[in-house]
């Protein structure tokens, strides 16, 4: 299951008569091509629900078509799971220490920084954003955009406009935001250079789908009903020697983590949870026509359930197939609209020069450790899935299948630089994909990387931490408490896996023996890569000591 996590995952099927390796596209002139860039983010969306890494629970033939006509990374990683610090590494190519936005809780973007949407416009893209922006700030760098407040709404949604102004529109949102994509570029394809050429533009493509709390559009409210997906293997862990893990509050079992209402849709009118007005809002956007619909299938569902009055672990697996459902309705819909994208793409020749990137702001927990959400650097959600398209008429060979190589969410923004020709600032951390996507393997590649995580205290209560994972399949995490923690409440526990003998990371194997001369190492990796990012937490942690 889950290639993504694993080294050995299954090479993509080549396309017939490729063979593996390199394709040799018509060469252009070298003059004046202008490559676009299509960057299609979701929220929330997982490998082990995209068929081209994991087939075990869903088919997302849209998404797959990407991989299989471009290239998969199989090593894809952020820099701190969650949704707005993800964003900020992805348009700065910084580590959030460098950016500014550490965490949603109190960040607010600084948006007068060097951001890569503001230098692509130097380099004379035309810039759109479309979608969730969850960076708190006005964003900057755009010469269109339209973006939801917040974490923004499934149904008939709120959009705010570049004047400041709100509306409503009717329909799911997933449609609406292709809708709004297709048209800013039919208006983009009319624009010009000053020398005839057509303007290179990049879009911004960024879903709610699929955010909690997962409300399908009303045309798939049956979909998946007869599925029964498979426990993951460590579906009942109890978190032994992982004091950090024990504490988290993103737990299917929990009752007041994963709500009856809001979150697997067993509404009792009598029953109150602390969701419970959120849910009724989100569904209440609904005319009554729409809300009719929604009610009987999922009134239905919740009377029978009442009737069963389920408990343990019959109710902690009932509640992870509701939530698998619901999630797998949202990606159908968000995958049908890949598919309508791509097919713009096609039909107007747009496929030829533009680069198609599809990435997630972070991975998910589906049932893993007995979890929904991310933020922790346990495997799920430390990987996001990547997979890119190459413009179809690239001036150069290209890379099909796999990429094993190490790569991280700050690595965006220096390869869309490159690839428009645009010189790439020396403090941006990440570094240019391109050469990859080129079927080059650079012998000084990263062979680990740095991961931090700040959103404590918070909604779903991970602990801070730090770490590093290795490309050979080690990782070593500190989990750190906040300065004036009651001591009761601290966590200050250093984690070790090793990824090929412990690949879902049952078994924190620091501090023993038999480990000791990798533990060192991954130590020294650690300061390494602290020092090279100049992340200035250890002299932090070493102040508050004294
Ligand atoms: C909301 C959700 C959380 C989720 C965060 C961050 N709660 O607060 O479950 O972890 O967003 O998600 S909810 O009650 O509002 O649904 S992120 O992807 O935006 O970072
Ligand atoms: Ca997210």
């Amino acid at each position: 299951m889950f290639s993504l996590l694993h080294k050995a995952s299954a090479p993509l099927p080549q396309r017939e008569g490729l063979g593996v390796g390199l394709l040799l596209l018509a060469a252009l002139p070298a003059t004046a091509q202008r490559w676009n860039v299509v960057y299609i983010m979701t929220d929330d969306h997982t490998a082990q629900m995209m068929s081209c890494y994991d087939k075990t629970n869903i088919q997302t033939p849209n998404l797959d078509r990407i991989a299989n006509d471009g290239v998969r990374f199989v090593n894809s990683y952020v820099a701190n799971s969650l949704s707005g610090p993800s964003r900020a590494c992805m348009i700065t190519g910084k580590h959030s220490h460098k950016n500014g936005f550490t965490n949603n809780e109190h960040g607010v973007f600084d948006g007068s920084q060097q951001t890569m949407p503001k230098l692509m416009q130097q380099a004379g893209y035309s810039t759109c954003l479309i979608g969730k922006w969850h960076l708190v700030s006005t964003p900057t760098g755009f010469d269109h955009y339209e973006i939801i407040p917040g974490q923004g709404d499934y149904y008939n949604p709120t959009f705010i406009t570049m004047d400041g102004q709100t509306h409503k529109e009717q329909g799911y949102l997933t449609n609406i935001l292709t809708d709004k994509a297709i048209d800013w570029m039919n208006q983009q394809r009319q624009q010009k250079t000053a020398d005839g050429q057509q303007k290179p533009f990049i879009l911004f493509l960024h879903e709610k789908a699929c955010h909690r709390d997962w409300l399908p559009e009303l045309k798939y409210l049956h979909e998946y009903e007869d599925v029964t997906f498979p426990l993951p293997h460590n579906f009942n862990d109890t978190w032994e020697g992982r004091e950090a893990a024990q504490r988290q509050e993103m737990s299917i079992a929990s009752n007041t983590d994963m709500t009856m209402d809001y979150d697997i849709k067993m509404y009792d009118p009598n029953v109150r949870t602390h969701l419970t007005d959120t849910y009724l809002n989100f569904i209440g956007r609904m005319d009554s026509q729409e809300r009719a619909i929604y009610d009987a299938f999922y009134d239905s569902l919740a009377v029978d359930f009442r009737s069963r009055h389920l408990t343990g672990l019959a109710l902690k697996e009932f509640k992870y197939q509701r939530f698998m459902r619901d999630y797998a309705k949202v990606v159908k819909t968000f995958d049908d609209n890949v598919g309508r994208l791509l097919d713009y793409l096609d039909e107007t020749g747009l496929s030829e020069n533009t680069l198609v990137v599809y990435t997630s702001d972070q991975g998910f927990y589906m049932g893993e450790h007995g979890w929904f959400d991310k933020r922790f650097m346990y495997e799920e959600s430390l990987n996001t899935p990547l997979v890119m398209r190459m413009p179809t008429k690239y001036n150069k060979p290209v890379a099909h299948g796999d990429i094993t190589e190490m790569v991280q969410n700050i690595d965006y923004a220096p390869t869309f630089l490159e690839l428009a020709g645009a010189p790439v600032p020396a403090d941006i951390q990440g570094v240019s994909l391109l050469p990859l996507l080129e079927g080059k393997h650079p012998k000084d590649w990263r062979k680990s990387l740095y991961y931090h995580y700040y959103e404590y205290p918070a909604e779903h209560s991970v602990r801070r931490h730090y770490g590093v994972r290795t490309a050979d399949g080690w990782k070593l995490i500190h989990f750190y408490p906040c300065a004036g923690e009651r001591p009761s409440q601290q966590v200050d526990q250093w984690e070790m896996y090793d990824l090929n003998a412990d690949p879902h990371e049952m078994h924190n194997i620091y501090g023993q023996p038999a480990y000791a001369k990798q533990q060192k190492r991954l130590q020294k990796e650690l300061v390494k890569l602290q020092k090279q990012y100049d992340d200035p937490i250890e002299s932090e942690l070493q102040a508050r000591q004294k």
